[in-house]
């Protein structure tokens, strides 16, 4: 099998275990439509394809990651419903469709995140063929990935970052709160259902770290030049926001150097490991990516 293929299997594979879940729950009002309509509407499942190959890496079942896989993109897609919002980005589009509460309303988006928020501890907790230990770490693992101390920190910190003098060092906190810790989360959630710790998930989680930072970039990156058909969002909210990004602070060709720099990186972290292929194959697309 070739890495596309193996990345079009993974995505299959998560796509109809997100759909059982969503499938399984009691249709309450239009809760669940609004859930599903953000859950299933085209994500590249970044995040659970990095936890399926970082346990495929450990030399792990993958089957035994797929739970914690579509727990962790419930995490992201809770996010990305709230970050939407009005009182936050107040964004109007997202994957080429109407953002959840320009459907649903906003009343109804934010239940829906808080929904998907407590639906993912449920599905951690409740993953099959794990020892109780395991699920224990994971759902440590990803509450601390994306609360307080993670994702909600780069939140918030995002929305006071008004100054703009911010420095290089200051996005950089922000953003490896706000996208970089559910990214670090993503490979050892793989690593904790192989039962795998040491010297593995140590490199695993260099390299999420380079690929976090690198993704972030690249965002930025296309948010300043990139084709808003194939983003399914406008670009140049940023600009327009006034927004202190990668882009103002290092430029565009300062920025595409930064990313590649940071893959290079990230592969040297684990290129030494022989069953490093896919996720080395999956960083150097992730710098090429155009959506
Ligand atoms: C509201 C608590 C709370 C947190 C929001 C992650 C986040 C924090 C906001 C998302 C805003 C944003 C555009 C962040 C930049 C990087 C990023 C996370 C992009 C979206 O992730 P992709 O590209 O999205 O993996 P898809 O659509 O493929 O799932």
């Amino acid at each position: 099998m070739t890495y596309a293929e193996q990345l079009s299997a993974d995505q299959a594979r998560i796509e109809s275990s997100i759909a059982e879940y969503v499938d399984s729950l009691w249709p309450f009002g239009n809760l669940v439509e609004s859930m599903s309509y953000s859950l299933l509407s085209g994500g590249k499942r970044i995040r659970p394809i990095l936890t399926l190959a970082s346990c495929r890496f450990c030399g792990g079942e993958v089957t035994k990651a797929l739970s914690f896989a579509c727990g962790l993109e419930m995490i992201h897609t809770y996010s990305l419903i709230h970050d939407d919002l009005p009182c936050m980005d107040d964004d109007d589009f997202r994957r080429g469709r109407p953002t959840n509460h320009r459907v649903y309303g906003q009343a109804t988006a934010v239940l829906a995140g808080d929904a998907l928020l407590t639906s993912a501890f449920e599905v951690l907790a409740k993953a099959p063929g794990l020892h109780t230990d395991q699920l224990v770490l994971a759902v440590r693992c990803l509450s601390e990935a994306a609360g307080p101390s993670g994702m909600v920190a780069g939140q918030i910190l995002d929305m006071v970052a008004t100054d703009r003098d911010s420095t290089f060092e200051q996005i950089q906190t922000i953003e490896s709160l706000k996208t970089g810790k559910l990214i670090e989360a993503a490979v050892q959630l793989g690593c904790i259902a192989a039962n795998v710790e040491g010297e593995r998930m140590q490199a695993l989680t260099i390299y999420a770290q380079k690929l976090g930072l690198a993704f972030q970039i690249q965002d930025d990156i296309l948010d300043y030049d990139g084709d808003e058909a194939e983003l399914g969002k406008p670009i140049g909210s940023d600009a327009a926001n006034g927004k202190v990004t990668f882009v103002t602070l290092k430029g565009i060709v300062g920025c595409r150097e930064m990313v590649r720099r940071l893959t290079e990186e990230a592969v040297e972290e684990i290129k030494q490991y022989e069953e490093s292929g896919f996720l080395c194959w999956l960083a150097e697309m992730l710098a090429e990516r155009k959506k």
